[in-house]
């Protein structure tokens, strides 16, 4: 299952578990910590006293009280001490030490500040990385789902030397009328980038709008996902348009993972794609996934810029020089980076839709 990336107060999170960046007591504090407590009430104050404190790098567990989750898992991150002293390990520790936890308490879904990051010092940047590289190296081999909760402006930034770039290449690309960089740098991390709670469990969605339903529903047949003659509403007869036996997404995807080596699990986990939404494209031959669904495979697949246009036509969709979104993922599979953590991180600074779910 996959790991996303959201802004918000953890204490407003309706997950399984989230995670507290403590200290040794484990009887509260200030930042994420101060929060948690307040929010969950003295109830938590009062089970935490008996736990008997936590060692740096371990991590111990507690109900939720009067928090909307049901579990909170306290960990207690390094202090940064210049970066030489062990502290990469044990913030790694902390992260590994936390989803064991969950594990054993059968949390399908936990939600992590950055640890260590605010009040202890870690560089957020750094702090970021350990948390991205830490959880994905779990997701590999567990499922569930993970959000990193970034809180302020600055948590989440990707290098100055990337902007820049991904920056030229908009520019030297984009063919709109309107200026696309109407902001500054600062300015990327607007309020819309905040992901409502409610908003966090949404399922995936077919895309009406992506894709005209009318057509095939009426002869119970299945539309050609990609048919430009469905998408421009052409002269060509219906029956015409339903003899084309043309590969849908579906059937595409399975046979690229085959061509390419992997197994299913290791695609959709790559492509942070959820089980069971693979299970739904994998049973269901017309499945219309949205459009950062079916990057998400291309990125997974390590598909180049043809492919990758080739696959995402079989979903309805292209890749324009005319929006952003669609510029930042031509930069990334142009530059052989098809690592999806740092497109999203990416994405996010931009201000655009995260890919897989
Ligand atoms: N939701 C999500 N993230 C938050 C929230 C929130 N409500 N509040 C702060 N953050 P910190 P540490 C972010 O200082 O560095 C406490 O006093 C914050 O922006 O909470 O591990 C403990 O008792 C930052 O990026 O934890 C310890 O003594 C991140 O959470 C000490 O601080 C972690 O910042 C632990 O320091």
């Amino acid at each position: 299952m996959p790991l996303k990336i959201i802004r918000n107060s953890i204490t407003l999170l309706k997950c399984d578990a989230i995670v507290n960046a403590a200290n040794p007591t484990l009887l509260g504090g200030g930042g994420v910590d101060g929060a948690i407590h307040k929010a969950a009430g003295k109830g938590l104050l009062f089970e935490c006293m008996k736990l008997g404190g936590c060692k740096t790098g371990q991590a111990k567990i507690t109900g939720g009280h009067q928090l909307p989750c049901k579990y909170v898992i306290h960990t207690v991150g390094p202090k940064w001490r210049g970066g030489t002293n062990g502290e990469r390990e044990l913030l790694e520790s902390c992260y590994r030490e936390s989803l064991r936890l969950a594990l054993e308490y059968g949390c399908s879904s936990v939600a992590f500040p950055l640890i260590s990051s605010g009040v202890y010092g870690y560089p957020k940047d750094q702090a970021l990385k350990v948390a991205v590289d830490s959880i994905t190296t779990f997701l590999l081999e567990h499922d569930m789902l993970v959000y990193i909760v970034v809180f302020d402006r600055d948590s989440f930034r990707i290098s100055e030397k990337l902007f820049v770039d991904i920056v030229a290449f908009i520019d030297d690309r984009y063919v709109g009328m309107d200026p696309i960089f109407s902001k500054t740098r600062r300015d990327v991390f607007d309020e819309s980038t905040v992901l409502k709670t409610e908003e966090i469990f949404l399922p995936e969605e077919e895309d009406p709008a992506a894709f005209p339903p009318d057509f095939a529903a009426k002869e119970g047949k299945a539309a050609v996902p990609g048919s430009p003659d469905l998408k421009r509403g052409s002269q060509r007869s219906l029956e015409d348009v339903l003899n084309q036996e043309e590969e849908s997404f579906s059937q595409a995807l399975l046979r690229k993972i085959d061509e390419k080596g992997m197994t299913d699990s290791q695609c959709y986990k790559k492509a942070n794609v959820d089980r069971k939404l693979f299970s739904k494209i994998r049973s269901n031959i017309n499945y219309h996934p949205r459009k950062t669904t079916a990057i998400a495979f291309a990125i997974a697949l390590e598909l180049n810029l043809d492919e990758t246009k080739e696959l995402l036509l079989k979903a309805g969709f292209a890749l324009s020089h005319s929006n952003k979104f669609d510029l930042i993922i031509e930069y990334f599979i142009s530059s052989g980076n098809y690592n999806i953590f740092e497109i999203n991180e990416a994405l996010f600074a931009f201000d655009q839709e995260l890919l897989g779910v």
